[in-house]
């Protein structure tokens, strides 16, 4: 067939935790994904995976780190919860500007977000589990704050008084909400009020609330299952 690729009509469908350890508060990367999904308003589905099934054969196809989330589309199989919420935000309205230039400028804070500022915030929170019974962890921790703290001062100072990062919400405020909200009810998050402010007005967009809820879901059916046996 030549011209225009034809639409894309399946209903995606993506993976997510069975028993997430979050107990569904949103934190585990599907909710990037379902958020996105719910900002287009485009219908999905959910397979729930176990941990043992994340590292089979099958899954490794699809998630070749044997990770949540993936994405199914008829015949298009994607990993990497940022490609995911590009893909979705590149073929329906309502996460990129459609100016070329803004929708740039856009994607480049999606990039902001997944690579200049998540990486430390990872690292303070893995460390924690990883390194926590070493002697010299203690003597770490400041110097990964500093280096969280720096990257949310610069982010303070150049969102100002602004809603989002440029002009309306996008998928780079989608993914930097996300990011920060790893830091939730943290104490150097808290060090940072416009921060609080903007990931809580992210919080308040309808289409949070649906994926947060549907996130939430799986969790409450898995105990309610527990507590009926
Ligand atoms: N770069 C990948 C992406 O963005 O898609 C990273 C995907 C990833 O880290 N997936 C995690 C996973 O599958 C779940 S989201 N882990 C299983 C494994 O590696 O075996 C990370 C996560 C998990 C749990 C919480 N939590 O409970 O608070 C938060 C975040």
């Amino acid at each position: 067939m030549h011209g225009a690729a034809a639409p894309r009509t399946a209903t995606p469908t993506i993976t997510a935790f069975a028993a997430s350890p979050d107990q569904g508060r949103g934190q585990a990367r599907d909710m990037r994904v379902r958020w996105a999904l719910e900002e287009v308003g485009l219908p999905y589905e959910v397979r729930l995976v176990s941990f043992g099934e994340m590292k089979e054969p099958a899954h490794l196809a699809l998630q070749p780190f044997g990770q949540i989330p993936t994405y199914e589309e008829g015949s298009l199989h994607l990993f990497e919860s940022g490609a995911i919420v590009l893909h979705i935000a590149e073929r329906h309205a309502g996460l990129l500007p459609t100016d070329a230039d803004a929708r740039a400028r856009a994607i480049g804070w999606m990039f902001a977000a997944l690579v200049t500022v998540e990486p430390p915030i990872l690292e303070l929170e893995q460390a924690g589990y990883s390194e926590g019974d070493r002697p010299w962890h203690a003597a770490r921790v400041p110097l990964m704050e500093d280096r969280v703290r720096r990257r949310l001062r610069q982010l303070v100072a150049r969102l100002g008084d602004a809603d989002w990062l440029d002009g309306d919400f996008s998928a780079g405020d989608l993914l930097m909400v996300m990011v920060l909200r790893r830091m939730q009810g943290s104490d150097l998050l808290a060090e940072f009020p416009p921060l609080l402010a903007y990931v809580a007005r992210g919080e308040a967009r309808p289409a949070f609330s649906r994926a947060y809820a549907a996130q939430e879901a799986v969790f409450l059916a898995a105990r309610e299952k527990q507590q009926a046996l």
